[in-house]
């Protein structure tokens, strides 16, 4: 149960110990409230990728918002799936139908040959059935569930909180903006008319949007008091070192500035400047590193698998971007807590929830998991 933090103060002030609202005041988030579950796409530990099936079982389980990222159709209608690429989610790849629509196109710099959603009109996209895309997690779902438009996933969620008395959010991710754009199928303006007919349109409503690139951000900034985060990406190298990637509309103007450059104290108060948030993969937070303690010039296979995994590396953080953000003024999410012990640091000891504890004891402000059941017993 959420207990804001000046009822706990004052309870205490008048000389009610009270176990449970102290430890309300050990969070140490911008708001002094507990971490906040997001249910990355859904709950896609358990159920495919961007279903309402799978966001409902998120729900369940008690995350506090769910995540749809946000494509659009050829005829222009906003549905969820996690790339515009469909084969990795849907059986598409198997639809003979649909054979002469696999097409290569410029996406963020690169060629990516797949079917995009922007081929396809939404009546045909609703023939597809979801897939779950990892090989390690349970198939049993594939084939069973349809994409959702925005609106269905909108829809869903009011009537959940409705059945279940709860505020529950949603947190859609502008997916590619400048590819979108140059589609001439941009997002941002579907995204805020949805919105604005769902009548969330304020800070306070139940709504998070985030984005990869800024100058979407800063657009949507000028459009809507909803709330906007910034995702920082990366990638981090053997020795702990972050690799210097950058937000794709940086690359299209020529801003020499980095994913890395965005957390520092400087970035950090740019990013304020338009957003109320910023979200950086986890390793910002808590870099990790391989190791050679055996001092035989290679990096160890520490658990003895003879392959090299998350397992095989060590933590060297904490770093300081949760403070430096909340001294500015930002709330800090950041993404993706997963159970697959191949995921977790050698730190962990293939528990899932020595992770979630520890950035909890950081201050973290909301996190994104693909199991939010495990987030919320971490939190209990
Ligand atoms: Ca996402
Ligand atoms: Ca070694
Ligand atoms: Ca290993």
């Amino acid at each position: 149960m959420r207990v804001p933090v000046l009822i706990a103060l004052a309870a205490l002030a008048v000389g009610t110990p009270d176990l449970a609202l102290a430890q309300q005041m050990q969070w140490k988030t911008l708001t002094g409230l507990p971490t906040t579950v997001v249910g990355h796409r859904g709950f896609p530990g358990l159920m495919p990728d961007h279903t309402l099936e799978g966001y409902r079982r998120a729900i369940e389980a008690g995350a506090e918002f769910v995540e749809p990222d946000l494509v659009v159709t050829k005829d222009g209608v906003l549905i969820a799936r996690h790339e515009p690429m469909l084969s990795q989610t849907t059986d598409v790849s198997e639809r003979p139908e649909f054979a002469s629509r696999k097409s290569t196109k410029k996406m963020d710099g690169a060629d990516v040959t797949d079917w995009f959603a922007s081929d396809f009109t939404l009546a045909e996209i609703k023939t597809l059935r979801a897939k779950q895309p990892l090989p390690e997690r349970d198939a049993s779902h594939n084939g069973k569930y349809l994409v959702p438009t925005f609106e269905e996933v909108i829809a869903m969620v009011k009537f959940e909180a409705g059945r279940t008395g709860r505020t529950v959010g949603i947190y859609p991710e502008t997916k590619h903006p400048t590819f979108h754009a140059a589609l001439g199928l941009p997002l941002e303006d579907r995204l805020l008319t949805a919105l604005a007919a769902a009548g969330w349109t304020e800070k306070s409503s139940p709504v998070i949007i985030q984005s990869f690139e800024t100058a979407n951000l800063k657009y949507l900034r000028g459009k809507t008091n909803v709330r906007l985060v910034q995702l920082v990406d990366g990638g981090i190298d053997p020795n702990g070192v972050m690799m210097p990637r950058q937000p794709y509309d940086f690359v299209v103007i020529g801003d020499k500035r980095t994913y890395p450059d965005l957390v520092t104290k400087a970035g950090l108060a740019e990013i304020k400047t338009y957003a109320d948030g910023v979200s950086p993969w986890k390793a910002y937070l808590i870099p990790t590193r391989q190791v050679d303690r055996n001092n035989d010039g290679r990096m160890d296979d520490l658990n003895g698998d003879n392959a090299m995994d998350e397992r095989d590396r060590v933590l060297v953080g904490p770093t300081t971007v949760i403070q430096d953000a909340h001294a500015v003024g930002l709330f800090v999410h950041s993404w993706t807590f997963r159970n697959e012990a191949y995921r977790l640091a050698a730190d962990f000891k293939d528990d899932p929830l020595a992770e979630y504890k520890l950035v909890y004891g950081m201050g973290l402000d909301g996190l994104f998991t693909d199991w939010p059941d495990a987030a919320l017993k971490a939190r209990q």
